[in-house]
């Protein structure tokens, strides 16, 4: 096989919760002959498909983190990243997205176009993955895939093109029509592998026609000579690939395929599509910045021959060593090659260098510029830039949701406590959106993530993986104070102990900022606080930003501005000047009148029409705000905007109100004010249980 980059595809398979990433995935491998027998999610004979390898994920029919794999297909090397699909582990699709640059985007030929699919879509503009789409599951009842590929236009703004249409739906789905061949496939045997290619039949040739023209049209706008071709009615298979190829990688077409990966039918047809359309890593821009330069933006060459340039997209910590997921942007790299660690300067040799495919991992003498790999017993975090010491180049990481819900976890022993810190140690470092710390008041550990199931899965994990035995408690909305009106503050830091005292003034206001974060800004004239102790005053009320006194929490959005003090010859001293700001800080803040804020989610629940009324209820009754309601055959899919610290446990609401035919999904939205009755109760309940904990 050629081992030339123009060969290579990286992808990422992201999709909506259950739509068959891990299904396909599964084909995919068995066709390109790296298994060689297919077994199901959550299948009969139990063993599980390849790439969901966790016990967890295999017990609950689930992917809970991304596996990477590797398959040759027609002389391509393929790498392919197989992502979960519920959002609480959306940080997977993030990190992977972030280092591929092709993606299938799986929707499901009765759901269509779901929550989880705007979301993933996003994600894949955000790092300008090229995508093809795959709608699968056209075998069960209700397919519609012409109706997909008009959600596809409409909800995901996508120029969608058919590049097949099915023959037969639902039970009756046979093959699929090639509108590039002009020519009908079957996939037979008793795993799809075996390719029949036949005439189209003939009650399906007016239809063929019809959608080959749109084909054509649509992919004729990125080609002069195959709009000349159409006219002079000359067109070739060519001429339409390399027009559709184009569209794609400038990510202005987005080929659509049908199937079923469950029944093994348009399985290959896709893989054709994976290296016809997708770019090779040289067709598309990956920048890094470079340090000497203050920060200068740099175009990587994706050149086996350059300096060494990866980006360090993923962690796994072993019990026998740390496995960093690499993606080398320039250069190659083999096994006793020296790389410099960016952020740290810290210098390592590479080790053991493989290729993973799902839990196992295959050793390789040499990786080159457009390659994914993994490094064995390398010390770093994820998103670490790993270049050749001659250069100082840093690469933008990925963008990491914050946490919206804690837990307590309270081990059952001195075992149990040992196990517990080794399994958060591992936790905290592979995945960056779940957080662990040590409440200094209650001496409790608490856990933190982006929802229940997060927190469930690392919890489960704890106790299977690392047998740490731990209980826990309610799970805990992550709120956010913010101030609401402008207000100064004027604070004298005086301490006379023997020896030399301390002492700082410190001036000014707070207001309310549009920005998220924290801000200082220092209008002091003419010295009144000395230049060398102004980072000080910042640092004593950045530290203050985590603990607001109105409930607690961090706050949200304030910006300090110092504009006076005054400093003492001898008693003035950085600790002094921290001392005052902490000072000023409680001073101050109350009066500019904090209020709480509380997540609210974007929730999606997809439910038979006749049950609608109780969902919409349902929602209601939970402070939520109804954003839209679609009904879309015999289901109806409701969009609202719920506080999430009234949807714990609405899953099993939902079921006993929809006979267990809904389903839901939900995301972080916003941060958004509490309602001042519910504040009131908030604040005498959150003060409760801290006073409750503080005891214990
Ligand atoms: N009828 C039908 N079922 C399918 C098809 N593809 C997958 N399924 C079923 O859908 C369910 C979910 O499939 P998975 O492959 O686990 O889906 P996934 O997208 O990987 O799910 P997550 O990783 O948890 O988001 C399984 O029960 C599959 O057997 C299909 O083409 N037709
Ligand atoms: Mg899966």
């Amino acid at each position: 096989m050629s081992e030339q980059i123009e060969n290579l595809r990286n992808i990422g398979i992201s999709a909506h919760i259950d739509s068959g990433k891990t299904t396909l995935t599964e084909r995919i491998l068995y066709y390109t002959n790296r298994i060689f027998a297919i077994h199901e999610v959550k299948g009969k004979d139990g063993v599980g498909a390849t790439m969901d390898s966790m016990e967890l994920e295999r017990e609950r029919g689930i992917t809970i983190a991304s596996a990477a794999t590797h398959c040759e297909w027609k002389g391509h090397r393929i790498n392919i990243i197989d992502t979960p699909g519920h959002v609480d582990f959306t940080i997977e699709v993030e990190r992977t997205l972030r280092v591929m640059e092709g993606g299938i985007l799986i929707l499901c030929a009765v759901g269509g176009v779901q929550s989880q699919s705007i979301t993933v879509d996003r994600q894949m503009n955000r790092y300008e993955v090229s995508r093809i789409v795959f709608i699968n599951k056209c075998d069960r009842s209700g397919a519609d895939p012409y109706r997909v590929l008009e959600q596809l236009r409409q909800k995901l703004n996508l120029n969608g093109v058919l590049m097949q249409i099915p023959i037969g739906l639902e039970g009756n789905l046979s093959g699929v029509v090639d509108l590039v061949l002009m020519k009908a496939v079957y996939f037979e045997g008793d795993n799809g592998e075996k390719i029949r290619v036949e005439e189209i039949p003939s009650e399906m040739i007016a239809e063929a026609e019809e959608k080959r023209e749109a084909l054509l049209d649509a992919a004729s706008m990125f080609s002069d000579e195959l709009m000349e071709a159409i006219l002079e009615e000359k067109v070739t298979e060519d001429l339409v690939r390399e027009a559709v190829r184009k569209g794609t990688v400038s990510r202005e077409l987005a080929p659509v395929f049908v199937g079923s990966a469950y029944k093994n039918i348009g399985v290959q047809s896709l893989l054709d599509g994976v290296t016809q359309y997708l770019p090779a890593p040289t067709e598309v821009k990956n920048n890094a910045i470079d340090l000497d330069q203050d920060g200068k933006e740099i175009s990587l060459v994706c050149d086996p021959g350059s300096p060494v340039v990866a980006l360090g997209f993923k962690l796994e910590v072993t019990p026998y060593g740390q496995l960093t997921y690499l993606r080398l942007y320039q250069g190659s790299l083999s096994k006793g090659d020296n790389l410099v660690i960016t952020r740290t300067k810290k210098k390592i040799k590479v080790g053991r260098l493989v290729r993973m495919h799902a839990d196992e991992m295959e050793d390789v003498k040499e990786a080159r510029a457009g390659d994914i790999v993994a490094l064995f017993g390398i010390d770093c975090y994820s998103g670490d830039t790993f270049a050749d010491g001659r250069l100082n180049y840093s690469m933008s990481s990925m963008f990491v949701p914050e946490p919206v819900i804690s837990l307590t976890v309270t081990p059952e022993d001195n075992k149990a406590q040992t196990n517990m810190s080794k399994a958060l140690n591992r936790f905290t470092r592979e995945d960056p959106t779940f957080k662990a710390h040590v409440d200094e008041e209650s001496g409790e550990t608490i856990i933190s993530g982006m929802g229940e199931l997060h927190l469930e899965v690392y919890v489960e994990r704890m106790k299977r993986e690392f047998d740490a035995a731990v209980t826990t408690g309610m799970p805990q909305v992550a709120y956010r104070e913010a101030i609401t009106k402008m207000a100064s503050f004027d604070y004298i830091h005086k301490k006379q102990t023997g020896g030399s005292g301390q002492f700082g003034r410190v001036a000014g206001f707070v207001e309310p900022s549009e920005s998220e974060t924290y801000e200082f800004v220092n209008l002091i004239k003419g010295g009144a606080i000395p230049t060398e102790f102004i980072s000080a005053v910042d640092k004593g009320f950045q530290s203050c930003f985590g603990k607001g006194q109105l409930i607690g929490f961090p706050i949200l959005g304030m910006k300090v501005t110092i504009n006076d003090g005054k400093s003492h010859s001898v008693d003035s001293s950085e600790r002094a000047f921290t001392t005052a700001a902490v000072g000023a800080f409680r001073q101050v803040y109350m009066k500019a009148k904090p209020v709480i804020l509380e997540p609210l989610m974007k929730v999606s629940v997809e439910s038979p029409s006749e049950f609608q009324g109780n969902v919409m209820g349902s929602i209601n009754q939970r402070r939520g705000m109804i954003t839209s309601a679609t009904e879309d055959g015999a289901f109806t899919v409701i969009e609202a905007e719920v506080p999430l610290a009234t949807m714990f446990g609405y899953a099993t609401t939902l079921r006993s109100l929809t006979q267990g035919k809904a389903e839901f999904t939900m995301e972080f939205s916003t941060y958004a004010r509490v309602p001042a009755a519910i504040s009131e109760e908030l604040k005498t309940e959150i003060r409760k249980q801290q006073k409750g904990e503080g005891k214990s």
